[in-house]
C-alpha cells in the first residue's frame, strides 16, 4: 500500500523490460481465460472496466487496516490485496498475447503501465503471494503500533512515534534526544527478518515479469531505460549538493555552539540531533538555526498553537469551565451535580465514591473538550490549505471528504498515523489520513496531501489505467508547489505571521525556512532507494543491512549515529516508506520538479521580481495551467506533460538555485574560513 493509495500506476515503461521467460503453469491458464479473439484495445477497456468495479473493495479493506489496526482488519487487508495482485498478474499474463500486435499508443501505453503498476510485484505461486501480502501488512502494522516502552510497573510508559518526535522537536537535551531517537529505532529490530523475506518475495515477483528484479521494476517507470535513473538523480544531485554542503556546514557550526564537541561525529551531523527523526526535514532546528532572531516573524508553529489553545478555551467557556484549571473546575461541577443527585448529606462512604465518580467523569469531560478542540483546528487548517487550491479556481473537496476522513490520532486504537491521501473509488470519494496536531509540519503537509487529491479528482475523468501522475514524483511535487507559494506575505494575509518584513533580514530569515525543510531533505530523499535498490539487487545483503544504510546516510547526507548501529539494529525499518514498502526516488524528483512548477506557475501569473517573492494565491490563469496539467494524469509521458508546463522536457534544478541564490550568497558568508563538507568514509557506524 503506498501512502497514497492502492499501489496503480508506479508510471509508464518505455525501457528494456521485456516479458520472456515469464509464465508458470498457472500464469498460462490465466492468459487462456481471456475471452477468444479479443483485441488488444478491447482487452484494456476490460481490465480498465474490471479494475475500477474491484477497486472500492481493496482500498476500503486498505483503509479499515490503516486506521483500525488489529488482526481481523489485517487479515482482510491482507486478503484483499492478495485478491487484487493474483488478478494483476492474470492481466499481466493475459496481456502478452498482444505483444507485437497493432494497438493503438493509448492501449500500448496502457498495458506497459499495467505491468509497473504494483510497487509489490507479487510471485505466481499462490503460497507466496499470500506470505507476501501477510508480510506487507504485517510490517505496516508493526510499524503503525510501535511503540517505545520504559520502566516496570506502575511506571511503565509507553510512547509511539508522535510523541518521541515531540522531544525531538522540542527537547534541546543532548540525553533526552538520544533515548527518544533510539527509542524509535528500537521498534524496527523486529522487522528485519520479515524484510528480508518481504524483499526475496517481491524479487521473485519482479523476476515472474521478466525484470531483474524490484528495483529495476521501480527504475522502470520514468519514461526512460531503468538504467538511467541513477544516472538522472545523480546529474540532479550534483546540481544541488553545492548548495547542501553549504547549509550542511551552517549546522554543523550551530550544533557545536549548542552542544560543544558532541554538536558533531567525526564532521557529521549527528543523528539524533537534526529535530527529527530521519534528519530529512531540519525545520524544527529554528530555535538553533534562524539567522536573524525574530526579523520576519515567521514562527508558524506558535501562531498555530495559539490558534488551538484559542478554540479549546472558546470550548471550555462554553462548557463553563475555569480556562486555568479546567479540570478541577469539571471535578468540582461533576461534585456538585451528584451530590444534587444523592439528595441527601453523603456518608463518609458516598462522600469517597462521589469523588472518584466526579473525578473520573472530569477526566472524560476535559479530555472530550481536548479532542473536540483539536478536531476544530484540524479541519480549520485543512480548510484553510483548500482555500488555497479554490483560490486557483479548483473546486471544493465533496462533502464526504470532511465526513470520511481521519485528522487526528484516536485515543483509543492504533492508527497508521503517517499521513496519506486516498481516492477510493475513482469517481469522488477521496480521503485523507493524518493525525494533525497543530504546528508548521503538519500544515505544510495537509496542503502536501490535498495536493494528491486535487491530482485525483482532476484527472479521474482519465480511463482508470491513466489514473496516476505523469509520474510518481508529479504526484508528490503537487501540494509542495502550492507550499512554495506560501509566501511571508500569503502568511501574513491569513494570520500566521506578523510584521512587516521586506527587508534582506527577513529575506534570508523566510529562505532559510524554506530551505531547512526543503535543501535538507535532498540527499535523503535519494539514499533510501540508493539503499533499497542495494537490497533488491543483492548487492547488500541482510548481514550488512545496518552498515550499508548508515555509510549512505554518511555519503549522502553527512550524517552519522552517536554510537555504533550494528546488525542487531534495523534502522531503515524505522523510516515509513522501508515497511510500507513506498519507493522514495519520487521525493527526490519532486523536490526539484515542484521548483519548475511553481516558476511556471509564477510566469503565468504575470509576476515580475525575484522568484521567491512570488505567490500565485488567487491567480485563477495559473490555477487553469496546474488544472490541464493534472488533468493528463498519466496518459502521456511525462516528458511531454513537464513541457506543457514549463516549456522544457527535462528535470532541472536551475528553478530551486535560482530561488536560494540569496540563501546561498549569504551561508557561504557565513561558512567563511570553515573547513566545509565532510568525509564519509571517517564515520564509524559500525564497530
Ligand atoms: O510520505 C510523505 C507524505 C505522504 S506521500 C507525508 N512524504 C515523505 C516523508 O514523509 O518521508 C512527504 C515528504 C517526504
Ligand atoms: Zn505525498
Amino acid at each position: 500500500m503506498t501512502p497514497r493509495r492502492l499501489p496503480l500506476v508506479l508510471s509508464v515503461c518505455l525501457g528494456a523490460a521485456t516479458l520472456a521467460g515469464c509464465g508458470s503453469d498457472d500464469a498460462k491458464k490465466e492468459a487462456e481465460a481471456s475471452p477468444k479473439g479479443e483485441t488488444a484495445d478491447a482487452f484494456i477497456a476490460r481490465v480498465n472496466d474490471e479494475y475500477k468495479a474491484m477497486y472500492p473493495e481493496i482500498t476500503s479493506a486498505q483503509w479499515l487496516s490503516a486506521t483500525y489496526i488489529n488482526d481481523d482488519s489485517q487479515r482482510i487487508a491482507a486478503k484483499a490485496n492478495e485478491r487484487y495482485l493474483t488478478q494483476l498478474n492474470a492481466w499481466i499474463a493475459q496481456s502478452r498475447k498482444f505483444e507485437g500486435q497493432k494497438m493503438t499508443p493509448a492501449t500500448a501505453r496502457a498495458i506497459a503501465l499495467l505491468k509497473l503498476s504494483s510497487s509489490m510485484p507479487a510471485p505466481h505461486d499462490p503460497a507466496k503471494l499470500s506470505e507476501l501480502t501477510r508480510i506487507a501488512t504485517s510490517l505496516e502494522g508493526a510499524y503503525g503500533e510501535g511503540a517505545y516502552c520504559t520502566g516496570e510497573g506502575e511506571a511503565r510508559r509507553c510512547r509511539q512515534l508522535g510523541e518521541l518526535e515531540d522531544v525531538l522537536r522540542s527537547s534541546r537535551d543532548y540525553d533526552q534526544q538520544l533515548d527518544a531517537w533510539q527509542g524509535w529505532h528500537s521498534v524496527a529490530i523486529p522487522m528485519r527478518q520479515e524484510y528480508s523475506r518481504f524483499a526475496e518475495l517481491v524479487n521473485e515477483g519482479s523476476r515472474d515479469m521478466g525484470f531483474a528484479d524490484t528495483g529495476e521494476l521501480w527504475r522502470s517507470g520514468y519514461d526512460m531505460a531503468p538504467g538511467e535513473v541513477a544516472a538522472e538523480t545523480d546529474r540532479l544531485w550534483n546540481q544541488v549538493k553545492p548548495l547542501y554542503e553549504q547549509l550542511h556546514c551552517y549546522a554543523r557550526t550551530k550544533l557545536v555552539a549548542q552542544y560543544g564537541a558532541r554538536g558533531q561525529v567525526d564532521g557529521l551531523l549527528p543523528a539524533h540531533l537534526m529535530g527529527n527523526m530521519w534528519q530529512q526535514d531540519w525545520s524544527n532546528l529554528w530555535d538553533l538555526l534562524q539567522p536573524y532572531p525574530g526579523a520576519g516573524s515567521l514562527d508558524i508553529g506558535s501562531a498555530l498553537r495559539t490558534q488551538a489553545d484559542a478554540e479549546y478555551e472558546k470550548l471550555l467557556t462554553a462548557a463553563k469551565l475555569d480556562t486555568q484549571d479546567p479540570f478541577e473546575s469539571a471535578r468540582d461541577g461533576a461534585y456538585a451535580t451528584q451530590l444534587k443527585q444523592l439528595g441527601h448529606a453523603p456518608s463518609d462512604e458516598e462522600r469517597e465514591a462521589l469523588s472518584r465518580r466526579a473525578y473520573d467523569t472530569a477526566i472524560a469531560q476535559v479530555a472530550d473538550l481536548r479532542q473536540r478542540a483539536d478536531l476544530a483546528t484540524a479541519k480549520a487548517m485543512t480548510a484553510r490549505a483548500q482555500d488555497f487550491y479554490t483560490s486557483l479556481g479548483m473546486p471544493k473537496l465533496p462533502e464526504s471528504y470532511w465526513s470520511k476522513s481521519q485528522f487526528l490520532k484516536p485515543r483509543d486504537r492504533n492508527v497508521v498515523c503517517h499521513a496519506s491521501a486516498w481516492d477510493m473509488n475513482m469517481e469522488g470519494d477521496v480521503r485523507t489520513k493524518m493525525c494533525i496536531a497543530p504546528g508548521e509540519e503538519d500544515f505544510t503537509t495537509i496542503y502536501h496531501e490535498l495536493g494528491h487529491l486535487y491530482y485525483d479528482l482532476a484527472y479521474n475523468p482519465q480511463p482508470p489505467l491513466f489514473q496516476g501522475g505523469a509520474n510518481d514524483g508529479f504526484h508528490e511535487a503537487i501540494g509542495d508547489t502550492i507550499v512554495l507559494a506560501m509566501t511571508p506575505d500569503y502568511l501574513r494575509s491569513i494570520g500566521l505571521a506578523q510584521g512587516e518584513g521586506q527587508d534582506q533580514q527577513a529575506l534570508v530569515n523566510a529562505q532559510m525556512r524554506m530551505a531547512l525543510a526543503k535543501v535538507s531533505f535532498l540527499p535523503f530523499g535519494l539514499m533510501i532507494d540508493r539503499w533499497r535498490w542495494g537490497v533488491f539487487d543483492g548487492s547488500i545483503k541482510p548481514d550488512h543491512y545496518n552498515q550499508a544504510w548508515w555509510q549512505l546516510k554518511a555519503q549522502y547526507q553527512g550524517v552519522a549515529p552517536a554510537s555504533p548501529r550494528d546488525e542487531t539494529f534495523f534502522d531503515a525499518g524505522a523510516k515509513y516508506h522501508v515497511p510500507g514498502n513506498t519507493p522514495y526516488t519520487r521525493y527526490f524528483m519532486a523536490h526539484i520538479l515542484q521548483f519548475q512548477f511553481y516558476k511556471a506557475l509564477c510566469d503565468a501569473a504575470g509576476h515580475t521580481g525575484p522568484l521567491n517573492q512570488c505567490s500565485f494565491y488567487g491567480n485563477k490563469v495559473a490555477g487553469q495551467k496546474f488544472w490541464a496539467m493534472l488533468g493528463k494524469g498519466a496518459s502521456q509521458p511525462w516528458q511531454a506533460t513537464l513541457k506543457g508546463m514549463t516549456g522544457s522536457d527535462r528535470m532541472d534544478a536551475g528553478p530551486l538555485l535560482e530561488y536560494f541564490a540569496p540563501l546561498q550568497g549569504w551561508l557561504k558568508q557565513q561558512n567563511e574560513g570553515q573547513r566545509c563538507g565532510w568525509q564519509a568514509s571517517t564515520a564509524k557506524p559500525t564497530p
